[in-house]
């Protein structure tokens, strides 16, 4: 299989930190693709053309974090990151309000590559708003205790790229109990190996 991938993307974070869980990796082979500058290597596979994208060995391909994650988790059968039953939806939704951070905080890094006179402070405030709903939920579900499921791998992602991308939001100091837990799971194999370059 391969993965088209940027280093930079939480999207593809959450498929690498899988991937690794899963014990998957070395079926995995990494291409780094510049989605945003050259879409052409990846419409083929994703007609989105958004990454992450796998594609697997008999040149299908599958698309959205949260499908490709889900087809990992079928690979093998340990850890399970998405459980059956009741705690499913919960993983799930968990999911769900890490992704959306993430789609605010992609759309507000976009946001603000665009001329100052272009950008729309409505958007801005309502995708500011969002990243803060989500991140001050998701500190107040954090456990130690919790297993390192879907939705936590996605809190993850979603807290690092926040800290990456929009360290100015003061995300960390507003959400201190989600942040110590992304502290001491950074030294986790498929974190660590993950983590996003410095800024
Ligand atoms: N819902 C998708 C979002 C993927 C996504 O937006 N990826 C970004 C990179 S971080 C991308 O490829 N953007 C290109 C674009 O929006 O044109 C997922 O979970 O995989």
């Amino acid at each position: 299989m391969k993965l088209l991938y940027s280093p930079k993307s939480p999207y593809a974070r959450k498929v690498r930190i899988t991937a690794i869980e899963k014990g998957l990796a070395d079926r995995i082979e990494i291409v780094g693709v510049d989605v945003l500058g050259k879409p052409d290597t990846v419409r083929g596979d994703n007609p989105l053309v958004k990454i992450p994208t796998l594609v697997l060995d008999d040149g299908a391909s599958l698309f959205d974090s949260p499908v490709i994650c889900e087809y990992l988790d079928t690979l093998a059968p340990s850890p399970r990151l998405v459980p059956d039953g009741a705690a499913r939806f919960d993983v799930l939704k968990r999911q769900a309000l890490a992704d959306g951070v993430m789609d605010a905080a992609f759309n507000l890094v976009m946001e603000r590559r665009r001329p100052a006179t272009e950008r729309s402070a409505e958007w801005t405030a309502r995708w500011t708003g969002a990243i803060a709903g989500g991140l001050v939920a998701l500190d107040g579900l954090v456990s130690d205790d919790a297993p390192f499921d879907l939705g936590w791998i996605a809190a993850l992602s979603a807290g690092d790229y926040v800290e990456f991308r929009l360290a100015d939001l003061g995300m960390a100091d507003r959400t201190p109990r989600l942040a110590a837990w992304r502290a001491r799971l950074a030294a986790r194999p498929s974190v660590a190996a993950s983590a996003p370059p410095r800024a």
